[in-house]
């Protein structure tokens, strides 16, 4: 068994987090994170569309004009690299990035991959969260496989949200996608945040298992009810993908007091049995006033 679990180191220079929302999907998620808590000057907005992107509430937005996004020669390519660089300066600060995007469309899968990629050239590990479209979205789900390819090649890990997916969390916008990818989001940008960089070191080693991930979440009545509390969120990963084939898990535990070490290992002990194999383990608290809830992330899945 390899459980291990890291606690808030105090006084550690803290990560800076930049949360990037790319095209439609993108800057609607973001939206959705922000509403949940996370905070909108972390946050840009990257859009091609003026409606969308004056409807998000990132503090801080890119409006893409023209249609040059939609030609694919060379040039092209330079092009989408240019506007990649326009998002250099919100970012230069932060040593940590999500990026949040729809696969299928123009704007996510092109320029998508390339501000990933930006980011990641500048030493800074890039964590990707995509949704992928729904079953009725046939062309657009073909182009989006496409895209997930290049945003797996420029980013450490792609955790993919499957809108086909149902999800088991009742949401109340009545969009299980939305509300696990801004969980994530949240979970996420808030631990490496408030992480040491060790701490960080170690969950990107866990995520970095494989190029994609899957996350699964559930409310906890209480810290004692963590294992039916996984059981239940390992029934609805964000993408079908199987169980077995998971190398590792970040938990992140949100409730009014840490998990203590006997449940971090309950904890342990409930993934690993669901799975059928030890998994690098790595699990995280955050205090928080609120309903009490776990995301795991379940890495190391290949692309292919
Ligand atoms: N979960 C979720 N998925 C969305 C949302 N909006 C769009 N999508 C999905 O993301 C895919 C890409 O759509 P958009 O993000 O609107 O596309 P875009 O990147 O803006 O690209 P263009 O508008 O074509 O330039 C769609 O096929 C949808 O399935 C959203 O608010 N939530
Ligand atoms: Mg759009």
């Amino acid at each position: 068994m390899s459980v291990e679990e890291l606690t808030e180191e105090k006084g550690s220079a803290r990560s800076r987090v930049a949360i990037l929302g790319i095209g439609g999907a993108g800057n609607n998620l973001l939206s959705h994170a922000i509403s949940g808590g996370v905070s909108p000057t972390q946050c840009v907005a990257v859009n091609t569309d003026r409606n969308q992107l004056s409807a998000c509430h990132a503090k801080n937005k890119i409006l893409i004009t023209g249609n040059s996004l939609r030609r694919t020669t060379h040039d092209e390519l330079d092009n989408v690299r240019t506007l990649a660089n326009r998002v250099s300066p919100f970012t230069s600060e932060s040593d940590f990035t999500i990026l949040l995007t729809g696969l299928g469309g123009v704007m996510g899968t092109m320029a998508g991959p390339a501000i990933a990629e930006l980011n990641r050239g500048q030493a800074k590990p890039v964590v990707s969260i995509v949704a992928l479209p729904f079953i009725h979205e046939r062309d657009r789900r073909f182009l989006a496989l496409r895209g997930l390819k290049r945003m797996v090649e420029s980013s450490d890990c792609t955790v993919v949200v499957d809108n086909a997916v149902e999800f088991n969390q009742a949401s109340s916008s009545g969009r299980g996608a939305d509300e696990i990818a801004s969980l994530a989001v949240r979970s996420l940008s808030e631990v490496v945040a408030m992480g040491s960089s060790a701490l960080n070191h170690r969950i990107l080693s866990v995520m970095r298992l494989g190029q994609v991930a899957t996350v699964c979440a559930a409310a906890i009545r209480s810290s004692e009810r963590i294992q039916s509390g996984i059981i239940e969120a390992l029934q609805a990963p964000s993408a079908e993908l199987p169980l077995s084939m998971a190398k590792g898990a970040v938990l992140l535990y949100h409730g009014l007091e840490p998990l203590s070490e006997p449940q971090a290992i309950q904890a342990y002990e409930a993934v690993s049995s669901l799975v059928g194999h030890d998994v690098e383990f790595v699990q995280l608290s955050t205090r928080s006033a609120g309903v009490s809830r776990v995301s795991v992330f379940l890495t190391g899945y290949s692309y292919s």
